[in-house]
């Protein structure tokens, strides 16, 4: 046992979590046709049911919000029905999940839009990098600007997966501000060149993520939203002129603060990458928000109880070690062996394997017995 309170209970919003860990949004591309969830996705949720709350993989609001080949979406019935599977399975077994709502703007290849149309993003700025298509890895091509006219029809997709992550029986939704996709390709100058009203001043670059939080919030309500961000994280061609991210991701924090949001879901440093690759007042933003602050990057148990005991921290999101170890709160709660996760195969796409048959301690005990 331990002398953190990782292991006891916290209210998040009107929900009461029986632990502080959380298994991190993990894309893993195995939807079937249609961008449709099935049995095999609701088992993989289900072993990992007993975190203190899932956020599920980045999922597609529309078919222009796509952009990594076998991804999920929340928009059509049967994307509903295929989730309504993962969300009982998770519920049966004690646990809860949210679903992160995920337009990925210029992140994305004409192959995966529909009728082959060109990404759409703030502004037509190529971004370097590939794009992961049913054909294999193509080079992210040159977006289309939207128009200002379009603007209500980004935050209409929005609402609607927003309402449709209601009818397949989710607990809440974080809106994906992050990692460089649509809202944070609006909020950073160096993808954003508008000169609309979406574009500019900080207040201007923030306005798309925050009419989609509203709209998200009026079908949600602030206790079932969350949002995350990643201030420092250059992932996805991002990155904005030095010193950008601290006023920034300030008026980010004060102004979503107003919605009352559950959480905040910050990415520390790089993702999938080191943890303080810039100087960023993560604490701040701690403090200007009245929600949970949930951290995230390549945290262990280590820095998991460092940073509640110096309370930097409400939430700990987990994601590789999650990967492997469906009963990581059990593991780090008794101190045992994690299975290693840095294994890039099965991460995206395929089958079961490398998927649904990472065995727990208790099974892997009865196998060595055997
Ligand atoms: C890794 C691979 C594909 C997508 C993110 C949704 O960066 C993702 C993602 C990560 O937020």
């Amino acid at each position: 046992m331990t002398e953190t309170d990782l292991f006891q209970p916290v209210s998040l919003g009107d929900l009461v979590l029986p632990n502080r860990v959380v298994m991190a949004p993990l894309t893993r591309s195995r939807a079937g046709k249609g961008d449709v969830q099935g049995p095999l996705n609701a088992e993989y949720y289900r072993q990992r049911s007993s975190a203190g709350l899932i956020v599920c993989e980045a999922t597609n609001i529309s078919p222009q919000g796509k952009g990594y080949a076998y991804t999920p979406g929340i928009y059509t019935d049967e994307q509903v029905a295929g989730w309504r599977l993962v969300t009982d399975a998770v519920h049966v077994a004690g646990g809860r999940i949210f679903c992160q709502l995920w337009h990925v703007g210029r992140i994305s290849h004409d192959s995966l839009q529909p009728g082959g149309a060109m990404p759409v993003s703030a502004s037509a700025i190529r971004p370097e990098g590939q794009a992961f298509t049913e054909d294999g890895f193509k080079p992210h091509p040159t977006p289309r600007a939207l128009e200002t006219s379009e603007m209500p029809s980004i935050v209409a997709m929005y609402a609607h997966a927003a309402e449709c992550a209601k009818r397949a029986g989710f607990d809440g939704v974080e809106v994906h501000a992050a990692n460089g996709y649509l809202l944070e390709q609006f909020m950073r100058s160096k993808t954003n060149r508008r000169t609309d009203d979406y574009g500019g001043s900080i207040e201007n670059r923030c306005r798309l993520m925050l009419e989609s939080v509203a709209a998200v919030v009026d079908v949600w309500g602030g206790k079932r939203t969350g949002i995350r961000f990643s201030p420092v994280s250059p992932a996805n061609d991002m990155g904005g002129t030095a010193g950008e991210a601290q006023p920034l991701y300030d008026y980010a924090t004060a102004e979503v603060d107003r919605f009352g949001l559950c959480y905040m879901h910050i990415v520390e440093g790089a993702t999938q990458g080191p943890r303080d690759n810039a100087p960023f007042d993560f604490v701040k933003m701690r403090r200007a928000f009245s929600g949970l602050y949930m951290a995230n990057n390549g945290y262990d148990l280590h820095l998991a109880e460092e940073a509640r005991r110096e309370l930097r921290a409400d939430l700990i999101a987990f994601g590789r070690p999650f990967i492997t170890n469906p009963d990581l709160v059990e593991r780090l709660r008794t101190g045992a062996a994690l299975a290693p996760s840095d294994d890039k195969k099965a991460w995206y796409g395929g089958d079961g394997r490398g998927y649904v048959d990472w065995p727990t301690m208790t099974q892997r005990s009865g196998f060595a017995a055997a």
